[in-house]
């Protein structure tokens, strides 16, 4: 959405739609918008049209999150009544922006219309769940793609399959059926969830990310943060497998779970990441160095 062109178009297209959809002369409301000087003829003004024709769809992802957001909740509290725990850290909500959705539209291609909005683009209405443990994040996705109202549509598993420069998450696409005056409709919305740990990671990168200068003499940042990503990664393993042990030993006993948190030795853990920080420095933090982490039995 780079040139006035692109714009016009995209404030054409709102307005039939919105025409269409609403019975009502969309161009008229945006005339009159203009004439009074509210919007000019620049990109806040296409901008600000484009969010007034959408409010009524995206209305429907918003009520779609909170209801999504209300299972996630009502899940974590049985939980919490039947195994004693709380997978669920905390849960983060938000609606994606129109010039967001649009940009994406021109990523993908597609023309930029409301309907190519619906069609095409699943992260409109998006909830972050922050869980304890890598394993309540599969346990979540299990739960949800047993609940026969909903469909999972898209899995993408970030955490065993961590993007190149160290991101994980497993990220979903969930269909949840909403009613509304005119009917029922199955809206999507998308889901990541991720431990604290995760979180910690993705919210210090993208800080990172930002900073207005993203290059330090002598220093591979990329490597370095993939190298961070790393060192979570085995350190969960190990909070994991102590967890598996208490929860074994606080129920029935599990020989297998006790077995590899006594074969866990804490000197490792501390040392672990403190060597592969050196190791790094030392191979002055080439891109592919693949930190080893200790065995987990
Ligand atoms: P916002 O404001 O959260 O929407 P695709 O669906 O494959 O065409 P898309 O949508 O980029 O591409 O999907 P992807 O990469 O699976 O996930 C997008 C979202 O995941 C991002 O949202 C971030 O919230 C998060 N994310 C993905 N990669 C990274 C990363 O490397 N670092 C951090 N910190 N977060 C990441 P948006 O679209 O950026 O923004």
């Amino acid at each position: 959405m780079n040139n006035d062109g692109s714009l016009n178009d995209i404030r054409l297209n709102a307005s039939v739609s919105y025409r269409r959809d609403h019975g009502i002369a969309g161009k008229d409301v945006t005339e009159k918008l203009t004439q009074n000087r509210i919007l000019t003829n620049n990109d806040i003004d296409a901008l600000t049209v484009l969010e007034f024709a959408a409010q009524d769809i995206l209305q429907k992802y918003h009520a779609a999150m909170r209801q999504m957001e209300a299972r996630l909740e009502t899940l974590d509290q049985d939980l919490k009544l039947r195994k004693s725990r709380n997978p669920i850290h905390h849960i983060e909500s938000r609606m994606k922006s129109v010039p967001s959705i649009f940009e994406k539209l021109e990523r993908y291609g597609k023309d930029a219309t409301l309907e190519a909005m619906e069609a095409y683009i699943m992260d409109i209405a998006g909830l972050r769940v922050i869980v304890s443990y890598v394993q309540d994040a599969y346990a979540i996705l299990d739960y949800l793609e047993h609940q026969d109202d909903l469909e999972v549509v898209t899995v993408k598993d970030y955490i065993a399959h961590p993007k190149p420069n160290g991101y994980r998450s497993l990220h979903f696409i969930v269909k949840i059926p909403v009613f509304f005056l005119d009917g029922k409709k199955s809206v999507p919305v998308e889901i990541q969830i991720r431990t604290i740990a995760m979180d910690f990671w993705a919210s210090l990168e993208h800080d990172l990310k930002y900073k207005s200068v993203y290059e330090i003499e002598g220093v591979d940042v990329g490597a370095e943060l993939k190298a961070c990503s790393q060192i979570i990664s085995g350190v969960e393993k190990r909070m994991q497998i102590l967890a598996n042990a208490l929860e074994s030993n606080r129920a029935h006993p599990k020989e297998r779970d006790v077995r590899q948190a006594r074969q866990m030795n804490l000197a490792d853990t501390v040392a672990a990441p403190a060597e592969i920080a050196v190791k790094l420095a030392e191979e002055g933090a080439q891109k592919d160095a693949a930190p080893v982490f200790p065995a987990e039995g």
